[in-house]
């Protein structure tokens, strides 16, 4: 039987294998600067693409994912900034919820008026409680969203956050500073949510180097999302992955 992306990503939680995600954000990529990146993944063994953005400008995200499935086999998932944020390519979607926020639209709004498109897709649905935590200063994701997000020292909320999006039946916490976040979260704070929940811990914004995304996965996370860094110099890719698969040791 294959194994599906959640399954994957629940199989490699339940071994401690830690996940490396790139996101893709299909208004920032170029034909050429996605190949180049797709060989630097394959390479660097990279879990998973991501692919979206809070604004996508551009109308390439059929092509972005295309592109990807047609030179790689990392499973791609798509993590929509909006309903229309949807290819019908790609083989998952992060099903978000914005758990963290009190703004019914991203909360329940905007699911009743995708779903039926959402459904005929054929994607594989990953329900994902998705947390905004400060990240030092707004995001587009935080502007967008018209939600206060989770204060960056605040341990307790994120945790009783987290456990009560588990408890609603939520298959994944996603826990996110925002793209390119001044502040990344902090990793007390990774630490706190991860021994409250069972369900996979997915981390990222604002993460810039190695040594961070390290001690972001011993802290307890389960995936690390990286974006912007990447965008910026994709060599990075093999020192991320290196250090979040545990491959070398970053001092
Ligand atoms: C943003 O978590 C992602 O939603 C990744 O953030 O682009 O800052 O790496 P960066």
């Amino acid at each position: 039987m294959s194994v599906n992306t959640y399954q994957s990503i629940q199989q490699k939680k339940a071994s401690g294998k830690k996940s490396f995600a790139v996101l893709i954000d299909p208004d920032k990529i170029t034909v050429d600067g996605l190949d180049k990146l797709i060989r630097l993944a394959e390479d660097a063994k990279v879990d998973y693409i991501f692919v979206g953005g809070s604004l996508v400008i551009t109308n390439r995200l059929d092509e972005v994912v295309l592109q990807i499935k047609q030179q790689s086999s990392i499973p791609v998932v798509l993590f929509p900034g909006s309903p229309s944020q949807v290819s019908k390519y790609a083989d998952a979607l992060l099903y978000l919820s914005l758990i963290s926020g009190r703004n019914p639209e991203l909360l329940i709004g905007q699911h009743v008026i995708s779903a039926a498109a959402v459904k005929k897709s054929g994607l594989e649905i990953m329900s994902t409680g998705y947390m905004v935590i400060d990240g030092g200063a707004p995001t587009t994701v935080s502007y967008i969203s018209n939600a206060a997000p989770i204060p960056s020292d605040k341990n307790e909320i994120a945790m009783c956050t987290a456990m009560a999006g588990e408890m609603l039946g939520m298959k994944l916490i996603y826990m996110d500073a925002g793209s390119g976040a001044k502040k990344p979260i902090t990793e007390s704070m990774i630490e706190a949510v991860s021994k409250v929940i069972e369900v996979p811990l997915i981390v990222g914004g604002g993460i810039k180097d190695p040594e961070k995304a390290y001690l972001n996965c011993k802290a307890g996370a389960d995936m690390i999302v990286i974006g912007n860094a990447i965008e910026k110099d994709p060599q990075l890719i093999l020192d991320m992955s290196a250090a979040i698969h545990g491959l070398s040791i970053v001092k």
